[in-house]
């Protein structure tokens, strides 16, 4: 649960004490926001870091964390200093340099606080967290210096990736161990689906689906096929940019939070946006996941279950190279005609065709055995906020 104190002091340092600056502007959707609050909390909790987190949309923020208080410039929660980054030349209402500075996403830092960075006895650590792709060149231009073209600073790009050489991505210590007490515990399940849905978990023969996507035209023809199979099928949809394309679905005003259908073998639910801490239960009690964008693609993988990426939609096509490059990772390992299966339901989901539930359906015990095998994978690349830690303090030294 996250806890909010208006109080402008931040939590009481140790000497010592690495403090580190993030920086956050929020060009679209939670992805960027979502990033940056999981890394701040895994660096104060995991690494005892001092941290204050800069975002410029406080709205968005508390989809993700509804204790922030909106009108508050500076305030404190979970043990983090947030500020209102209110207007781009903002740097706090007094000017303190941190010794890690994390500019998220090519967001550009305060000029003020860039000239305070380069006045610093000691020069802080710098660094641009990039996008996540898979792609290979990631691995080459991970850890890449830029010098400043004025001051006496250098700034690395640190890209998180899939593969070895790169970043990694973020996952908490205690992730695993908190996904398999859920996945011990009946009675945590239980309360789970009752809390979530009202109702009792579903029966054992049902292919329970978790829903996370934007606008997407082939919704259309899986919501016919998931209504006219010939199994169960138990859909859960957070309340969001899809919403408008089940509500036209089942006739309905709106598919609000707390809506429930039924339509053939369909049985539907419309769930509140959840606090992010919350968001990994919903994968773990699910049987497949539909994810986006980035912070959601990645904690699909870390739920070991089967899941189908939305990308985040790019100019000209450029996000279907990442799109394949993911696969190429995840799906190296598939049997040939589950990998094929894969890579035509992705495919579809992302523009190209009609997704083929029944093909899915029939390669689920592959899919459900590398989904688990490719998280052993992944997490040899080792946590994104830890591999972060190590580089900026071997900067510091
Ligand atoms: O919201 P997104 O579409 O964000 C996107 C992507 O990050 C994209 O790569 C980026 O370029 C663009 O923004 C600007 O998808 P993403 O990344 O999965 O972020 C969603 C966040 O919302 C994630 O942290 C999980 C969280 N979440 C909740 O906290 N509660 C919920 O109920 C749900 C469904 C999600």
């Amino acid at each position: 649960m996250s806890s909010a104190s208006p109080r402008s002091d931040p939590p009481a340092a140790t000497p010592g004490t690495i403090a580190c600056d993030i920086f956050c502007a929020v060009i679209d959707n939670f992805g960027d926001i979502g990033v940056c609050w999981r890394l701040a909390r895994q660096l104060a909790s995991e690494h005892g870091w001092q941290v204050r987190l800069f975002v410029d949309d406080l709205h968005a923020f508390q989809k993700l964390c509804p204790s922030l208080a909106l009108e508050h410039a500076r305030q404190t929660v979970d043990g983090i200093v947030v500020e209102h980054w209110y207007e781009p030349a903002h740097a706090g209402d007094t000017l303190e340099v941190a010794d890690v500075v994390i500019e998220a996403f090519g967001c550009e830092l305060p000029p003020i606080y860039v000239a305070a960075m380069a006045a610093r006895e000691r020069a802080p650590a710098w660094v641009n967290l990039e996008y996540l792709s898979a792609e290979d060149w990631v691995a080459d231009f991970h850890l890449r210096p830029s010098p400043h073209p004025r001051y006496p600073l250098i700034k690395t790009f640190f890209f998180p990736g899939l593969g070895p050489g790169t970043g990694g991505v973020l996952k908490e210590r205690d992730l695993d161990a908190a996904h398999a007490a859920f996945d011990a515990s009946p009675a945590a399940c239980a309360a789970w689906w009752l809390n979530t849905t009202g109702g009792a978990p579903p029966p054992a023969e049902a292919t329970v689906i978790s829903l996370f996507a934007y606008e997407n035209p082939a919704i259309d023809s899986l919501l016919e096929q998931w209504r006219d199979s010939t199994t169960p099928v138990v859909l859960l949809v957070p309340e969001g940019r899809i919403s408008g394309a089940l509500a036209r679905f089942f006739e309905l005003p709106a598919f609000a939070a707390g809506t429930h259908v039924v339509h053939g073998n369909l049985s539907a639910h419309s769930l509140a946006f959840t606090a992010q801490a919350g968001y990994d239960a919903l994968l773990w009690a699910s049987d497949i996941n539909f994810v986006r964008g980035e912070d959601s693609f990645v904690r699909a993988q870390w739920a070991a279950k089967p899941f189908v990426w939305h990308i985040y939609p790019q100019a000209d096509d450029a996000h279907l190279p990442k799109l394949d490059a993911a696969l190429a990772h995840y799906a190296r390992a598939l049997p040939t005609g589950a990998r094929a299966a894969l890579a035509r339901f992705w495919h579809a989901w992302n523009g190209a065709g009609r997704p083929d539930w029944a093909q899915f359906q029939r390669h689920y015990p592959a899919l459900r055995q590398r989904a688990a095998e490719w998280a052993g994978e992944l997490a040899r690349v080792g946590d994104l906020a830890g591999n972060l830690a190590l580089f900026t303090k071997s900067q510091l030294k």
